[in-house]
């Protein structure tokens, strides 16, 4: 069982002694000082990538709460591989930083990195994605959205979807997966087919499924193969905007009409998804908020100075329906 309390004590313990000896180091990326001219907090932050508009979303608004907190960021992209996120993990563990913070790729294989963090008493916060491991004691906490629950809201919408476009025949989907292995892909597909299985077993079926690795170039690339291994496909459910928008090309250079002929559900909400809503080509989103910096701040602080945080910290979304896209685009913040 995690036993937060003695860790975080002993993380603060430690994290009070490594900012003494970090003091003796130049650090040139360093935002300066805490209000009360106590020595900054030292975070290490390894990003997944910049795979995605949500993701560039998400690293602008971690640099920007990171300056606003005058925490000294240290900040990694691992270009969506697990080998470079274990790497910038050791080297954070290594400097001695105060806290890390990362979004991990795929859910499996960090138990080991993790203990080091542990054993060099640093704690260590998921932001966006969780992990599976046979220790709780390895992380602190998870501050990021129920991607279950995604998956979820975006079998309730393509049922609003479905009855406005007045579909009556069997629905044939196709499922754009997000990066294998990471947790937003299987737990939105999860979600999904809770509610297919709950609700819809005779009259939906997911005709083809594959990952688009949650890029446009794979979301189009994936797609222009479905339509030729199944043209009857009626329905398109990507697990994030990027891929929709990508499919969206290979649909048009199909000569079929997204949102139309092919009706299209995806999740995030970035202002290019929205673009796309707003012209038709896709009936609804999910939203995913990737504005974490700020929560993400407040817990790196909470947890530096050995406060209690809860276990996940979800973040709130909204869903969004083609008819709201127009009026609600002036308005995204992302
Ligand atoms: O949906 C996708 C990104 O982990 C929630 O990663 C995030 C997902 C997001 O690449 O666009």
């Amino acid at each position: 069982m995690l036993n937060r309390r003695n860790f975080l004590t002993a993380a603060v313990g430690v994290a009070a002694a490594g900012g003494l000896a970090a003091c003796a180091k130049e650090d040139k990326s360093s935002t300066g000082t805490s209000s009360g001219g106590s020595k900054a907090i030292t975070l290490g932050f390894s990003q997944v990538g910049s795979e995605s508009g949500w993701r560039s979303a998400n690293t602008t608004s971690v640099k920007e709460a990171a300056k606003e907190a005058g925490f000294n960021l240290k900040f990694s992209d691992a270009q969506q591989k697990q080998e470079n996120q274990i790497s910038a993990i050791r080297s954070y563990i290594a400097q001695k930083v105060d806290v890390i913070a990362f979004s991990p790729v795929v859910v499996t294989g960090w138990d080991a990195v993790l203990k080091e963090a542990k054993a060099a008493k640093i704690p260590v916060v998921l932001t966006d994605r969780s992990v599976e491991t046979s220790d709780d004691s390895l992380y602190v906490t998870l501050v990021g959205s129920d991607f279950t629950d995604e998956g979820r809201r975006a079998g309730k919408i393509l049922e609003k979807v479905l009855a406005k476009a007045g579909v009556k025949g069997p629905v044939k989907i196709a499922q754009l997966e997000g990066t294998t292995g990471a947790a937003p892909a299987i737990e939105r597909a999860k979600g999904f087919k809770e509610v297919m299985d709950a609700d819809h077993k005779g009259d939906w079926k997911i005709v083809v499924s594959q990952t688009g690795d949650f890029t446009r170039a794979g979301g189009k690339q994936v797609m222009a193969a479905f339509l030729q291994s199944n043209p009857d496909i009626n329905v398109l459910f990507a697990h994030n905007d990027d891929m929709a928008i990508g499919a969206i090309q290979s649909i048009e250079a199909a000569g079929k009409k997204p949102g139309k002929d092919i009706l299209i559900v995806s999740i995030d909400g970035v202002k290019d998804g929205f673009i796309a809503m707003s012209e038709g080509k896709i009936n609804a989103i999910v939203e995913c908020n990737p504005l974490l910096g700020p929560q993400l701040m407040e817990v790196v602080k909470t947890v530096h100075d050995g406060g209690s945080v809860e276990r996940w910290i979800k973040t709130k979304e909204g869903d969004f329906m083609q008819d709201q896209a127009k009026a609600a685009l002036p308005t995204r913040k992302y």
